[in-house]
């Protein structure tokens, strides 16, 4: 899973990637012009992991991963009619965008457009990408009028007339100037679009950059949209912190009474973001979490760990998070009868902890 850091020059994209990813990547105080991308994996911070850790005494313990690109560069095709198909081309793989917003005065980075307005900045960059759209769009409903022009028939007739339908109902919604992911579009729907990678229909976290001044999002910004969530966070503050050695950052946290560092927030809203939960095994050896899509079955989670667990299925143990912490161990857990045994078609909830018991 990816997500595409994107933003406004200077508002901090490549100091959010570093406070998400503890990279030290050069910032910069101005635009560079030049389109450029970098990414890194990271952990998702997960307590539960933590204390299954803890339990188990694994030699490994994994947590689930989410990989972050600071995209530099998108601002030179602002204003230009779309973004170029270069860009495009760059940003279509992600799954969601980290969308980064100014909200910090810093006379030595001053901002392209020669003040701070947040609403602004939000607008401006989120105009651009239904403009992008705009284009797929308006060259889809070209080709597809060729096509029936031509005279295709019977069922290949029938498909361009429905793929029009719906690349119309995209155009309109572009034409008002909504983001193509408040359309409310089927899980069929959205199969049928992925090749064209609309930028408008991919999820955003909206990540206000509020400088040293913490901020409430919604004193400033207003982003009410579909599949897409506000949260702040103080940029600078936020990468000095993941730079430090973990025993100083608890100090620093400790002295500044910071419980929770925004970017560890960040991490776990992007995950959900993109509707993943996580399942975990456990074991001497593992303690693990792994993700699959919420509704995902145990069949899936088992293919999710390997091939062969989902071709040999028999059964699965699952047993909820909660449940085996109350009951304090496994085996306590089991004499409860907390362990259920589930078939294929079993839906995975979010903290269950799987055991795949298969035959190959
Ligand atoms: N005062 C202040 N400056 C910041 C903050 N976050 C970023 N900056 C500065 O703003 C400039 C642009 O940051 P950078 O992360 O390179 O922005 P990018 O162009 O979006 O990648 C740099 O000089 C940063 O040091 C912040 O929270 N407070
Ligand atoms: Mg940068």
């Amino acid at each position: 899973m990816e997500l595409g850091i994107i933003g406004l020059p200077t508002s901090g994209k490549t100091t959010v990637f570093n406070a998400l990813t503890k990279a030290d990547r050069p910032t910069t105080t101005a635009s560079t012009g030049k389109l450029e991308l970098f990414s890194m994996v990271v952990d998702v911070p997960d307590a539960r992991v933590d204390i299954l850790s803890e339990m188990y005494h694994p030699r490994k313990t994994i947590y689930a991963k989410v990989a972050y690109t600071d995209i530099a560069g998108l601002d030179q095709d602002l204003g230009k009619k779309g973004l170029s198909g270069e860009l495009r081309n760059k940003i279509a793989p992600m799954d969601a965008f980290v969308h980064v917003v100014r909200a910090f005065d810093n006379p030595q980075a001053p901002h392209l457009l020669g003040s701070v307005n947040p609403q602004r900045d939000l607008d401006t960059l989120d105009g651009e990408f239904i403009l992008a759209d705009m284009m797929t769009v308006e060259n889809r409903l070209q080709r597809i009028a060729e096509g029936l022009h031509k005279g295709a028939r019977g069922p290949e007739r029938q498909a361009l007339q429905d793929s029009q339908a719906l690349f119309e109902r995209l155009r309109d919604a572009l034409n008002a100037g909504t983001p193509l992911r408040d359309l409310g579009l089927t899980l069929e729907e959205k199969i049928g679009l992925r090749g064209y990678s609309l930028l408008s229909l991919k999820p955003v976290l909206v990540l206000l950059n509020t400088g040293e001044t913490p901020l409430q999002p919604e004193k400033v910004l207003s982003y009410a949209h579909a599949d897409s969530v506000v949260l702040a966070l103080q940029g600078k503050l936020e990468m000095e912190i993941s730079q430090l050695e973990p025993d100083e950052a608890q100090m620093f946290m400790e002295e500044f009474a910071i419980r929770e560092l925004a970017a560890s927030r960040v991490i776990q809203a992007s995950y959900q973001l993109v509707n993943l939960q996580s399942f975990f095994t456990v074991g001497e050896d593992e303690v693990r979490a792994w993700n699959v899509p919420v509704g995902a079955t145990a069949l899936e989670a088992a293919a999710a760990i390997h091939s062969d667990l989902a071709r040999g299925f028999i059964r699965a143990e699952v047993i909820a998070y909660h449940d085996l912490i109350e009951a304090g161990n496994m085996a306590a857990a089991r004499k409860a009868g907390k362990l259920q045994l589930e078939g294929k078609e079993y839906i995975v909830k979010d903290g269950d902890i799987v055991h795949i018991r298969f035959s190959v």
